[in-house]
């Protein structure tokens, strides 16, 4: 059996690479988890439900390095995944410092903890790069286009990119970073704007909710499908060498076309339902990404298999649903 070690396993990305590992048979999943008071497992049940020998749940947090290391020790993982995080860019410019600690230096404790360990037994690193990197660069964003973060999230980001890249020098670590854009799917946050627009759509259509605020929506993304992209951090683990990759689909879509997108899908005209609210704009937006990754397809043999039409008609179907059965739930309360 390989043993994988996920931080962040109950977000999305971690949702869906660890129901990509254990659809493997030769895989045993780990996943650092959070202490909550309220519950924050919804996206990984099924899976505990389903694969209780090969799912473990540890305690820990990207601010505790000593946790962090014990952990390491007592799992001896074959794979780590670094995909906690405070992935929110809105947020990051609220909570700048918090962000700076688990996004940048939670990184480098995670890497401390694994260059230990590598010492005595290999082990091969997955960080959670990102297209905000890239921040106001302008578009297509490839393998030589320069760094211009535009939040506190993207600078924290970009320190934890290069302490991995660095460590893979310094130290001859099996470690890679994947800078992904914008991948979404029914498991996305609600406060993310692909999610929060198919679920007002779904809610609007379903008389749950009558109006949708919103911030800027000029502003393009390169959106695609989360399932798709865990298969490509799980291929960077199983090359010769390790390398960084950009994943994306190469094409972009503005928060306008979107809606559009979403709200013809239930056959409402967006226009009649969208307001501003200037709590939702950026002190610095990102404002085109676009992705190239020529790399990723021609050395990983990975491309992506569900567009940006697929995409959000997957997102809208699955959040109808939802609002039905909250619907159903308002009209017979008892069950
Ligand atoms: P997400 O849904 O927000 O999940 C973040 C995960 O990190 C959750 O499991 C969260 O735990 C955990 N976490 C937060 N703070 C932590 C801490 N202090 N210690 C340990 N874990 C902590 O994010 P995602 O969309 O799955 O993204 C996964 C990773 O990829 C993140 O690093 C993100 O920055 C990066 N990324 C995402 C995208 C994208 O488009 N989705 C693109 C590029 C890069 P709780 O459930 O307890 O909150
Ligand atoms: O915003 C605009 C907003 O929050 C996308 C994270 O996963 O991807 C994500 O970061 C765009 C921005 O994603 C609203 O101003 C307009 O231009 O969905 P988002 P993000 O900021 O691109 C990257 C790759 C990550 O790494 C991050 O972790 O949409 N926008 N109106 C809005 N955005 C939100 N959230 N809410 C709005 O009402």
């Amino acid at each position: 059996m390989k043993r994988a070690l996920l931080t962040g396993v109950t977000g999305q990305d971690g949702s869906y690479l660890a129901e990509f590992l254990l659809g493997k048979p030769d895989y045993e999943v780990h996943g650092l988890v959070r202490r909550s008071s309220t519950l924050n497992r919804q996206r990984i049940d099924h899976l505990s439900r389903e694969n209780p020998e090969r799912l473990h749940l540890h305690y820990a947090d990207l601010a505790d390095a000593s946790c962090l290391s014990s952990l390491l020790e007592e799992i001896q993982p074959d794979e780590v995944y670094n995909l906690g995080a405070q992935s929110h860019v809105r947020v990051s410019f609220d909570q700048p410092l918090y962000t700076a600690d688990v996004v940048g230096l939670g990184t480098l404790r995670l890497l401390e903890a694994v260059r230990v360990l590598n010492r005595r037994r290999p082990v091969r690193f997955y960080q959670a790069s990102s297209s905000e990197m890239f921040g106001s660069a302008p578009a297509p964003q490839g393998p030589d286009t320069p760094f211009h973060p535009r939040s506190p999230y993207a600078v924290a980001k970009v320190y934890a990119h290069w302490q991995t890249i660095n460590y893979r020098e310094a130290y001859g670590l099996y470690a890679c970073s994947g800078i992904l854009f914008n991948h979404e799917s029914p498991r996305r946050g609600e406060s993310f704007v692909t999610r929060k627009v198919t679920l007002g759509a779904a809610r609007i259509k379903e008389g749950l909710q009558k109006r949708l605020v919103m911030g800027n929506l000029e502003a393009k993304r390169d959106w695609g499908f989360a399932g798709d992209y865990v298969r490509a951090m799980w291929l960077m683990l199983q090359q010769d060498k390790p390398d960084d990759y950009i994943v994306a689909t190469g094409e972009t879509y503005s928060i306008h076309e979107l809606l559009e997108k979403a709200f013809t899908l239930v056959d409402l005209d967006y226009r009649d339902f969208v307001d501003f609210d200037e709590r939702y704009v950026r002190p610095s937006e990102v404002d085109v990404l676009q992705g190239d990754a020529t790399k990723a397809r021609e050395v990983l043999g990975w491309k992506p298999e569900v567009d940006f039409d697929g995409l959000v008609r997957m997102m809208v179907e699955h959040d109808l649903e939802l609002a039905r059965r909250e619907k159903h739930a308002r009209a017979f309360p008892g069950g």
